[in-house]
């Protein structure tokens, strides 16, 4: 079994507001058939949920009228994920939409429980589970936003995925000359905390360093990943047959 997420930025246009991409969801969706049953797909939110997400403070915690915050940045965030279940549905493949604010609790902003039985029923009856980043409760700090970066590392880790692909806007890790880092392990995280610098976009959980902070650690506990362009046409196919994409992250000195 393996996790998948598709960066909002693959699946929404992020210079824009609230502005889901149908056909890169239909185009992703036709990829992924035959999958169902192997696969936890989890996606960002792009340009529907950062905005509100910072607009309304929600990773600081829940101030005073952060309510309407959790409940505009839900409902931005939930649409895109049963548009993208629609696009899959129509692809032929039995998606449902399965939201971490009804399963999710987390404390200072890290995950301390998770309901994963829906996402196993899933699997056991041959779904695809579709989950995405969320608003959250917190027990330390009211609200919290749970990134969708760090459901797939909870997720592979509970479920015992096989691996994760991280399907993103560029071709990978890319360093200061602008190549691919083709690997990454752990140890070089130090260095590349200096080299990584945040999204473009308002991105409110971290950039291209934020992922890279979470595959390290589920490099560290055994399962690899890789960072990959989901938005080049036939690279999430690739991914899916064990194709040499993109930027791998694993726990040893192991290259490929
Ligand atoms: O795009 C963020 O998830 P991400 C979720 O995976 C919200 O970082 C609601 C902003």
């Amino acid at each position: 079994m393996r996790v998948l997420k598709i960066g909002g930025s693959v699946i929404t246009d992020k210079s824009k507001r609230r502005t889901p991409r149908p056909d890169a969801m239909a185009r992703l969706a036709l990829e992924m058939a035959g999958r169902a049953g192997e696969l936890v797909l989890v996606h960002g939110a792009g340009s529907c949920g950062h905005d509100s997400a910072a607009r309304y403070g929600i990773s600081e915690g829940l101030s005073a009228g952060a309510e309407t915050g959790l409940f505009v940045t839900h409902k931005e965030v939930a649409r895109l994920c049963e548009m993208l279940c629609a696009s899959l549905q129509d692809a032929g493949i039995p998606a449902l939409p399965l939201h971490p604010l009804d399963l999710a609790v987390t404390a200072d902003k890290r995950i301390s429980s998770f309901n994963t039985l829906p996402v196993k029923a899933c699997l056991e009856r041959g779904v695809l589970p579709v989950l995405h980043g969320d608003v959250t409760f917190d027990t330390e700090q009211g609200a919290a936003i749970l990134s969708g970066d760090q459901l797939v590392v909870h997720l592979a880790l509970e479920l015992r995925a096989s691996d994760v692909g991280l399907g993103t806007e560029v071709d990978g890790v890319l360093g200061p000359d602008g190549g691919v880092i083709r690997n990454i392990t752990p140890d070089m995280l130090p260095q590349l905390r200096s080299l990584l610098e945040g999204s473009a976009h308002v991105d409110v959980t971290g950039g291209m360093l934020g992922k890279v902070e979470e595959l390290c650690r589920l490099a560290r506990q055994g399962v690899s990943s890789t960072v990959f362009n989901a938005s080049v046409d036939g690279n999430v196919r690739s991914f899916l047959e064990n194709q040499p994409l993109g930027t791998h992250i694993h726990g040893d000195e192991r290259h490929g």
